[in-house]
């Protein structure tokens, strides 16, 4: 398979790290296409735990050449700071690729994004606080700073200038905050430029020819579906295109090159941040699922807000994706559990929905219709083989398989990297 694409089926934190790192023995390319350090992916190899941000996964697998793609923002401070925390513990960063199209996070970037939450109080969306949003607004504004701009002290003079003269007035006059100097900003981003340096390169034309010469790339996606820009829960969702889409116009790789889509989801459902959620759980079921999963946010530390597997999410997953297969991470967190609700629908104002709406008032008033499959309590941590699991266990993973359009292809069963079942 010359191109795959991984992508989350939910809210994030599905497990894509280790995903990622399961696959990346058998490719020589792993791309971040889209996102910045508000990504939290761990990866737990041996009695090691690796919490990666900026860099892809496939950073930890020796021989695979990592990219940060276009589609990327990058606050280089974190890009250093991961890189020589990776290399003090023996990994070998030197492969690592950076496009000169990627956008720059810069300090004003990170003031905006967290004023402007304060400034939002009830109305904000949790957002990270990386500077991701306004990053991605000044691209789309086309007021952005990219790599490029870097190694031209004039020109990122003239574009920090541009950018700030708007930013100044707004953090001045309306957010009482003090004005940012070009000099500081520029200083700040330069003290970076010798070490980026043999990094940086035109990694659309590396990712073709290494295509060409068949090898196998795999995009990497951030966040997930329902934080996509144009496909998530808008305007509770993050700037970028984290679908599978998003991996051609974050790479410069067309989709006729890609022929694998695969979806992570979680066997349960959690989210970070505000915005609609109708599995989420309030009483002692959400609270076994945040402990027994360990739901804490990777980069910020947030406990995040758990619910029951939600099918027509998946199935949405599915279609927007054109996923081909399914990783079903972090079933052994069901352990213990009775029965296990499953959610087929909604009901919003009487009306019974079997997909997700696109009305997002809908989807805020949608109240879960549920189907209850019985649970199991056996240990399938050491599970390495689909019969091995208990009767019940397997029956969720059928039922479930049944109800989101694409086969389950592996089944996560504990954090290790070898905590997981392949179907074959
Ligand atoms: P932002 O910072 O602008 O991207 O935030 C916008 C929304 O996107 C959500 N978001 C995430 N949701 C889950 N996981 C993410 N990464 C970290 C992790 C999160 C953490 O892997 O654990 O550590 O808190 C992530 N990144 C962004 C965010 O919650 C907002 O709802
Ligand atoms: P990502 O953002 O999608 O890469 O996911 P995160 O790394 O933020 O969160 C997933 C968490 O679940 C990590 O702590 C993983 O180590 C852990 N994990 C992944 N797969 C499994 C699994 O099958 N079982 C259990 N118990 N944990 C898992
Ligand atoms: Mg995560």
């Amino acid at each position: 398979m010359p191109a795959v694409v991984l992508i989350g089926a939910q809210w994030g934190d599905e497990g894509k790290g280790k995903a990622t790192d399961l696959l990346a023995g058998r490719v020589d390319h792993v791309v971040k296409f889209n996102g910045g350090n508000n990504a939290g992916h761990t990866v737990v190899i041996g009695d090691k735990k690796f919490a990666l941000h900026l860099l892809p996964s496939g950073i930890l697998s020796p021989g695979v050449v990592p990219v940060i793609a276009n589609g990327t923002v990058i606050d280089l401070e974190v890009l250093f700071h991961e890189l020589e925390a990776l290399t003090a513990r023996g990994v070998d960063v030197s492969r690592l690729r950076v496009s000169a199209n990627a956008h720059v996070i810069t300090q004003y970037h990170r003031t905006l994004d967290k004023v402007t939450e304060r400034f939002l109080g009830k109305r904000q969306i949790g957002t990270t606080g990386r500077g991701i949003g306004p990053t991605y607004a000044d691209k789309i504004n086309r007021i952005g700073v990219r790599v490029q701009d870097l190694f031209d002290e004039g020109i990122l003079r003239q574009k920090v200038e541009g950018a700030l003269d708007l930013k100044n007035h707004l953090l001045l006059k309306i957010y009482n905050r003090r004005a940012i100097t070009v000099d500081e900003v520029v200083d700040d981003l330069l003290q970076y430029v010798e070490r980026l340096r043999p990094m940086v390169a035109d990694t659309s034309l590396e990712l073709n020819r290494a295509l060409d010469e068949g090898r196998t790339v795999l995009f990497e996606g951030g966040q997930a579906t329902m934080l996509d820009i144009d496909h998530g829960t808008y305007p509770f969702v993050t700037s970028s295109s984290a679908t599978s889409g998003g991996a051609a116009t974050g790479s410069g790789v067309a989709p006729t090159r890609i022929g694998r889509v695969i979806a992570v989801a979680k066997a349960y459902t959690t989210r970070v941040g505000a915005g609609p959620f109708p599995t989420e759980l309030f009483d002692e079921s959400g609270d076994f699922l945040r402990s027994r999963g360990f739901e804490f946010g990777t980069t910020t530390g947030r406990p995040r807000r758990c619910g029951w597997f939600d099918a027509p999410i998946a199935r949405y997953a599915q279609r927007i994706n054109g996923v081909t297969d399914f990783v079903l991470t972090k079933l052994d967190v069901l352990t213990g559990l009775e029965r296990i609700p499953v959610c087929v629908g909604y009901e919003v104002d009487g009306r019974r929905l079997d997909e997700v709406p696109v009305s997002q008032s809908d989807f805020h008033h949608a109240k879960p219709v549920y189907e209850e499959l019985p649970g199991w309590s056996e240990d399938i941590t050491g599970v390495r083989e689909f019969d091995d699991l208990p009767k019940a266990a397997q029956e969720y993973v059928l039922a479930v398989e049944r109800m989101i359009n694409a086969p389950i292809s592996v089944i996560g069963v504990g954090p290790a990297r070898d905590g997981v079942i392949v179907r074959r």
